[in-house]
């Protein structure tokens, strides 16, 4: 892990600015919130950062004087006379975390730049660190605290901290002002073009979180794949120049032990219990650790499974499992806003358990951490994606470091969860030399974080020229432990009545995810099962590939393509889709249609009778 930790740092350096490398678990430390209501300004032309001549204001340095239009001054007139061309104090507010789309009407479609702010008292505390942390802004964030800058983060989905003690005023009165800007630009991770709303905001919390000097900064604790009694765990404290003390405890194990680090705060150990009880989603069993270096004590709930394949089976604990899947995007389909919330994350595990699904597809993006961790609680199994996702730039290194960076982000907060159990690093991207070595890049940056845990990515399926029959040959199915691949046959071609027909030929001797499959349907809407839009539509589709879907060899499950409706700048087919994606199996407005029924009567069975 001190490999990991350093090569973490070395892409968090690359991509942000003064980085601070991220606090593990902020989600059990005590934290002020700093959710609710932000002032905003809207800025199209970024003239809030630059002045006439095009010239950032926040590279002026001391030059810099209050009278300009830098918004992160937080400048006000301080006389009559004096001219000062924004208030933030006057300016509207809105409520974060949240996407600027769906809290401002006027902001729909809006894709550019807004600035937030918001006061808060923090006294500093002797002998500790301030951390600002943000779950996730979408996509680029500036983050100034008292007028001057912290950092920039890059990457719509991840979580960013930063130490900000040295920027907070002794008088315990502070302010700070994020610059968001989600365009949409061709280097990026995603790129232009996707199918889903580029929702533009700080969309996930914001904490404040003190921490004294010496504080545990991370640890990871996995079940050795090779030993099902033996767990292996690493922890790095910060702070510290010489070996120090860390008392970690599982009491249910009744295991406690000091540990005791190297001078850089590092240390790795492992401990055997031959009682120790195993995760799986029908007994999802965590148990509770805590951790204790000087004044700083942390607490998680971790659960302990192994996950590999053999013989072209995935096997959880050593046993062949069966993945009763569902694609999910992080967005609600009532309102149709990004999710963030414990409470939406909870809605969106009642209707997986009303589906008798125990799988989910986090698609395509990493969601907020609310669902790995409720999932490790609730029983379900997690496939996490980065939005590699169509073509992006192949060959720009940038593009790729963005692309390491929200993995290893991503990798970094999920590391403990034990119903994480695939990191995919892409979907349907176009076979090419430039991306396959692109994607095996990904792999790498995977297997050195984590090598606990299965890689895959979405791939797309041909048709043989003279049989007819779908291929899975891409190259890239060499290096990654599943195959997956996305398939509409009866939606995007292909007659439905012949999906029980189909001959598949998949080159490679691993497991297999068909990640997605399915068609739209608006809700409500009833007609013939010919009648393309009406739930009957949608539901044939799904029964015939029921039907046929066992076919496909080495088949471990599948992900249909999706839980709910979901909006979407690509949809604009008046009255039918009105800028939705239709193809949720769960309507606008929460409305389960008919291929959700013929999915969860599916899945019971599935349950009931396992093969
Ligand atoms: C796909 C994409 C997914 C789209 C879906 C569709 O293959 O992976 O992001 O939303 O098809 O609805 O066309």
């Amino acid at each position: 892990m001190k490999k990991l930790f350093f090569i973490f740092t070395l892409w968090l350096m690359a991509y942000s600015l003064h980085a601070t490398p991220l606090l593990h678990n902020v989600f059990n430390r005590q934290a002020v919130s700093l959710n609710g209501k932000w002032h905003y300004i809207v800025d199209p032309y970024e003239n809030g950062y630059y002045n006439y001549r095009r010239s950032a204001y926040d590279t002026w340095g001391p030059n810099l004087n209050p009278g300009v239009t830098a918004y992160f001054q937080n400048a006000k007139a301080r006389d009559k006379s004096e001219r000062c061309e924004y208030n933030f104090e006057k300016a509207e507010t809105m409520t974060i975390p949240s996407s600027w789309s769906t809290q401002e009407e006027k902001l729909f479609w809006y894709e550019g730049v807004v600035w937030f702010q918001r006061n808060f008292k923090h006294v500093k505390k002797e002998a500790h660190r301030t951390y600002l942390y943000f779950g996730a802004v979408n996509y680029e964030a500036h983050v100034y605290v008292n007028g001057k800058k912290v950092g920039i983060h890059i990457g719509g989905f991840t979580p960013f901290n930063f130490d900000i003690t040295d920027f907070l005023n002794e008088n315990g009165e502070n302010f700070v002002i994020v610059k968001v800007d989600n365009s949409r630009k061709a280097e990026a991770v995603p790129t232009l073009s996707t199918d889903w709303w580029n929702h533009g905001g700080i969309t996930r919390e914001v904490k404040l979180i003190d921490v004294p000097e010496v504080h545990i900064k991370d640890y990871r604790f996995k079940l050795d794949n090779k030993d099902l009694n033996q767990v292996l765990a690493e922890i790095k404290v910060n702070g510290v120049n010489k070996a120090t003390a860390v008392e970690v405890a599982i009491p249910a194990l009744k295991w406690k032990e000091t540990i005791n680090t190297n001078a850089e705060g590092f240390a790795s150990f492992t401990f055997k219990n031959k009682k120790l009880k195993l995760w799986t989603p029908e007994e999802p069993h965590l148990y509770e650790v805590s951790l204790k270096v000087g004044q700083d004590q942390l607490r998680d709930k971790i659960g302990f499974r192994s996950i590999t394949t053999r013989d072209g089976q995935i096997l959880l604990n050593g046993s062949p499992y069966q993945l009763k899947g569902i694609s999910v995007h992080e967005e609600n389909p009532i309102g149709g806003r990004r999710n963030y919330s414990e409470t939406d994350a909870r809605q969106i595990f009642q209707w997986a358990k009303d589906l008798n699904a125990n799988f989910l597809r986090l698609a395509h993006y990493p969601h907020n951490e609310y669902m790995p961790r409720l999932a490790d609680e609730l029983g379900f199994l997690l496939w996490e994606e980065i939005p590699v996702y169509w073509t992006i730039q192949w060959e720009n290194p940038e593009t790729l470091a963005n692309a390491q960076q929200q993995l290893s982000e991503v990798i970094f907060r999920d590391k403990n969860r034990a119903s994480v159990i695939i990191w995919s690093v892409a979907n349907e991207t176009p076979v090419s030399d430039e991306r396959t070595k692109f994607l095996t890049n990904l792999t790498k940056t995977v297997r050195t974080l984590d090598d606990s845990r299965l890689i895959s990515a979405a791939m797309e399926v041909s048709q043989h020229h003279s049989s007819g029959a779908k291929v899975i040959d891409d190259p890239f199915g060499e290096v990654v432990d599943i195959i997956s691949f996305n398939q509409y046959h009866g939606w995007y071609g292909g007659d439905i009545d012949d999906f029980k027909d189909i001959k598949w030929q998949i080159k490679y001797n691993k497991p297999v995810i068909v990640s997605e499959w399915g068609g739209g349907a608006l809700a409500g809407y009833h007609a013939d099962a010919e009648t393309i839009w009406s739930e009957e539509f949608q539901a044939n589709l799904y029964k015939k590939t029921l039907e046929g879907i066992d076919n496909i060899p080495n088949l471990a499950g599948f992900t249909p393509w999706v839980l709910c409706d979901f909006r979407s700048p690509r949809r604009p087919l008046a009255d039918i889709q009105d800028m939705w994606n239709r193809k949720g199996i769960i309507g606008e407005g929460g409305l389960k249609k008919q291929a959700f029924y013929i999915l969860s009567n599916y899945y019971k069975a599935k349950t009931d009778n396992p093969s």
